[in-house]
Order: structure tokens, then C-alpha cells, then sequence
């Protein structure tokens, strides 16, 4: 019998590392063909990932409930695809998640705004196998290239994400240091991809999310 896909996600701050490490699994998976994709949300290239370009590149301003329920939204809009791919045996590894949208949006401390509000629009969706969450101090990621560009990318607010991350966790997550060298880190990600592969998890159908 086929085994369905392994949805493998990576959260975390702002240049955590996460890219690095989902193109060194990806790269990995497909030698052992386990037929992997590499997905990331926001996916900037649908027409609501476009308004969500503008609105993180400040060429436009957006209502704070509205750009949480858009993320949530693109999130939606790839919601079939990520089953019917799952089940049909492929593996994604997906860069940002549900999380990063809870985890954005609290950090803005908006009144009514709490988790249980988040939460909702995101209900059903595909649920990973594997949360793969890497740890990394503001600081150092503000020491990384690129840091500053984008909206959210300031240390005090990283500090507020960073923290409702640590809130979040919850199961299937492992908690990876980022903060080490990179092929440390892979070597710690393929430990956890492995034991999720040899686990009985994959046997039972793809979960979902807030149920
Ligand atoms: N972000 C990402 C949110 O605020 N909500 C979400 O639901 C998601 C998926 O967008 N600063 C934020 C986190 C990041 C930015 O950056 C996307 P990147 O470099 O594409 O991961």
C-alpha cells in the first residue's frame, strides 16, 4: 500500500535559518525518493500571495485583522492541493505555516485579537507531521544578511514572536538550535525526519488542524 506524504514544516523568527535548512531536507528527501516539495507561506505568487508582498514590502497598509485573515486565506487557497498531494504519497516541506500567522499577529497585542481568533480561519487545514522548530536569540538573527528589509523585522517585535512561538509549541514539534553551525542543524533535522519516517504517524491519515 502507498504510504501517503509526510507534511514536514519549519517555523521559526525571522532568519532563523529555516530556508537553508527546508533546501538541505528537500535535497536530501529526494535522493531517498520520497518525492518531497518545497512549499513556503505567505505563497507571494497567487493574487492574494501579491497583496501580501505589498503589504510586507510597505507599499500598502493593511488593516491588522484583515492581513491575518489574508495570510489565513492563502493559506486556504492551497489547501486541496496540499491533501490531494499528501495522499498521493508526496512529502512537503513547507516553510512557514499556521504558526508564523498566530505567532505575527499576537505579537501585535491587539485588543479581541487572542489565539482562539486566529485560530479560526485556519481550522481543517492540512496539520503537519513534524513541526521542526528552530531556535534562534533576536539577536543573532539580526546579525544575519538581509535582516531589516521587510516588515516585522525589528528586535523588539522579534522578541514578542520569538516568545509566542515558545507558547505555541505544542505535539509533533522538536526544537532544533539554530544558532549552530549549518550542518549541524541538518544533521539534527534529518534525526527528526528520519524517526517521523520509521514512526507508525504516517500510517493514519493526514490530520487536521484545530480539530
Ligand atoms: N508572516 C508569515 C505572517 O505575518 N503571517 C503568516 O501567516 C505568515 C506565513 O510574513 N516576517 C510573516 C512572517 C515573515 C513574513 O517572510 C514572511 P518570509 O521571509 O517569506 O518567510
Amino acid at each position: 500500500m502507498l504510504q501517503r506524504g509526510a507534511f514536514i514544516l519549519f517555523e521559526g523568527i525571522d532568519r532563523s535559518g529555516k530556508t537553508t535548512q527546508c533546501n538541505k531536507l528537500v535535497e536530501c528527501l529526494q535522493k531517498s525518493e520520497r518525492k518531497p516539495e518545497h512549499w513556503r507561506f505567505p505563497d507571494r505568487s497567487t493574487e492574494l500571495g501579491k497583496v501580501i508582498n505589498n503589504f510586507l514590502s510597505s507599499k500598502v497598509e493593511l488593516d491588522d485583522a484583515a492581513v491575518h485573515l489574508v495570510f489565513a486565506a492563502n493559506r486556504r487557497e492551497k489547501c486541496k492541493d496540499m491533501f490531494n498531494k499528501l495522499n498521493s504519497g508526496i512529502s512537503l516541506v513547507v516553510d512557514r505555516y499556521s504558526y508564523s500567522g498566530m505567532a505575527y499577529t499576537l505579537a501585535k497585542d491587539i485588543p479581541d485579537m487572542d489565539q482562539q481568533w486566529c485560530m479560526m480561519p485556519e481550522r481543517g487545514l492540512p496539520e503537519p507531521d513534524l513541526v521542526l522548530y528552530m531556535r534562534v536569540s533576536p539577536e543573532v538573527a539580526a546579525s544575519r544578511g538581509g535582516y531589516g528589509e521587510e516588515r516585522y523585522e525589528k528586535a523588539e517585535f522579534q522578541k514578542k514572536v520569538a516568545a509566542n512561538f515558545d507558547m505555541l509549541k505544542g505535539k509533533n514539534w522538536v526544537e532544533i538550535d539554530a544558532g549552530q553551525p549549518i550542518q549541524k542543524i541538518h544533521d539534527e533535522v534529518m534525526k527528526a525526519v528520519d524517526d517521523l519516517y520509521s514512526s507508525s504517524r504516517l500510517s493514519g491519515p493526514v490530520g487536521k488542524l484545530y480539530t
